[in-house]
């Protein structure tokens, strides 16, 4: 394997024997991370085709609502394996909700009800978790909820009033997610209000994944076999895509002020997004519209599966071009460099005038004074790239309680990151908020408040976040890096009623 990867390293001609030997451990780790086993036994995904770039950005499908009850949504969503035409010469078999990739849009309103049809036609244990909405324990498509190969089910829940903003769905089988989502199983999931502050404003989803291509073409991601031998190593694997798309062209009008719904549903990947030449404003985060909108921003860090709502206004020269780009960001170890996301270009016509937002989007309110205090401390065993990451010590285990709670206690949870790299820790059926971060020793409070489902707690420090289970059930803790999660960075809260 080193002597492989060496070869390849020196193979381009005048490199130094250090830069060789740099290359090479960059290359190895890539192919590891990238392709699992699969890229350590031969197959080499360090290479991948040429993808096309360029292309006009597309619009995602909409789940059509088949129900005729302005009250209710009812849709079909089958996955299984299809083949798509990415890279030039090639079929790529992607898996997919109903044969597309990133999967149907699914529009809701707060208030309706939603029932919804899981075809699992994929070939092994599957689920849909709806990422962020509070939906009853039972239908959230928790590992400890499988639908068999072959079987369906029906997933039944509220939206509730409040819960307007931008999620994604996903599959969360057991020990499979990375496998799964990285073949391309996730979509968008928009939950409206009636009375959204921004609601004149045109909107753009832009959904973020990352794909690795094998020199076949083949996607080559997510190896069992890998999250199992230990998780020490990740990110950096893949093309990142918008919609489906490597680097698409957003075309828009000089002047446009633009809402856009950006979901990371990349693996494993941090974004550090940045549009060149222009400010921004984040007017929403997970869990739907700030209080305020935060404007004058340069960059924005969204960890893995995180959601951040931007408004744009685009510069008014015409027929200009500005790239949309994940500036890189190391995570606490190794380094990602960066890349190119989505084009962005400016026609021909007369610049619009821009269109100011509201001083207040929606009240964040505090959700009151914690009664209790809980330690979730995340810590590494191990060494190299046979340990592993775990939660309060343990690795996953779905018939051990880790944490207890009941319906409707408020609770501040301090998340001690000791370990030497990031980690996005999403907490299944609640919107929770940030009260603030310790750099050794030095508190530091949120700057603001917001709703999160998923909040980066950075290597080496502790995130103290406030939060509350309003339904009764076994929810999930886990760390987004999808190879960590698969890996058993998981535990268990129970929530009982009062
Ligand atoms: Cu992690």
């Amino acid at each position: 394997m080193h002597r492989r990867h060496f070869l390849q390293a020196t193979a381009v001609g005048t490199v130094s024997t250090l830069a060789a030997l740099q290359t090479a451990s960059a290359q190895m780790m890539r192919g590891m991370t990238s392709a699992g086993m699969g890229g350590m036994m031969g197959q080499s995904p360090t290479t991948g085709p040429n993808w096309p770039t360029g292309l006009p950005l597309r619009r995602l499908g909409v789940l059509e609502n088949t129900s005729l009850s302005a009250g209710e949504f009812e849709g079909t969503l089958v996955a299984s394996r299809y083949l798509a035409s990415l890279v030039p010469g090639r079929t790529t078999e992607l898996w997919g909700y109903n044969n597309a990739s990133p999967g149907p849009v699914i529009e809701l309103r707060e208030g309706q009800r939603v029932t919804i049809g899981f075809a699992n036609r994929l070939g092994l244990d599957s689920t849909i978790h709806w990422h962020g909405l509070p939906v009853p324990a039972d239908q959230d498509g928790s590992p400890m909820e499988p639908v068999a190969p072959g079987a369906d089910r029906l997933y039944t829940f509220d939206v509730p009033i409040g819960s307007a903003g931008t999620y994604w769905y996903h599959p969360h089988a057991h020990q499979t997610t990375t496998l799964q989502v990285g073949h391309g199983l996730a979509a968008p999931l928009i939950v409206r209000s009636v009375d959204d502050p921004l609601g004149i404003l045109p909107e753009v989803n832009l959904m973020i994944t990352s794909l690795a291509l094998d020199q076949n073409g083949q996607v080559a991601t997510g190896s069992t076999a890998m999250a199992g031998m230990g998780m020490m190593m990740t990110t950096g694997a893949g093309e990142l895509l918008v919609n489906g798309q490597k680097t698409p062209l957003h075309t828009v009008a000089p002047g446009a002020t633009q809402r856009w719904r950006i979901i990371n549903a990349t693996a494993d990947r941090y974004l550090r997004l940045a549009l060149d030449g222009h400010r921004f404003t984040v007017v929403g985060t997970d869990g739907g519209l700030l209080t305020e909108p935060l404007s004058g921003l340069t960059e924005w860090l969204l960890a893995p599966a995180q959601r951040v709502e931007i408004v744009v206004m685009i510069a008014a020269g015409q027929s200009a071009r500005y790239m949309l780009r994940d500036l890189g960001y190391t995570g606490g170890i190794g380094g990602v460099a960066g890349g190119q996301l989505l084009s962005v270009e400016t026609d021909g016509a007369v610049p619009q005038a821009p269109i100011e937002l509201p001083a207040v989007l929606r009240l964040v309110a505090d959700l009151g004074p914690a009664t209790t205090r809980q330690l979730v401390v995340l810590s590494a065993t191990g060494m190299g790239m046979m340990g592993t990451f775990l939660i309060n010590g343990r690795v996953f285990d779905m018939n051990r309680v880790d944490l207890e709670t009941v319906v409707g206690r408020v609770e501040l949870w301090d998340l001690v990151n000791t370990t030497m790299m990031d980690h996005p820790i999403h907490i299944h059926g609640t919107q929770f908020q940030v009260v603030g971060r310790t750099v050794r020793g030095v508190v530091v409070p949120a700057a603001y408040p917001a709703w999160f489902d998923t909040v980066n707690v950075p290597a080496g420090e502790t995130i103290t976040i406030k939060t509350r289970q309003m339904l009764p059930g076994k929810r999930m803790i886990h760390c987004h890096i999808l190879p960590h999660e698969d890996a058993g960075m998981m535990a268990v809260l129970d929530v009982t009623l009062a």
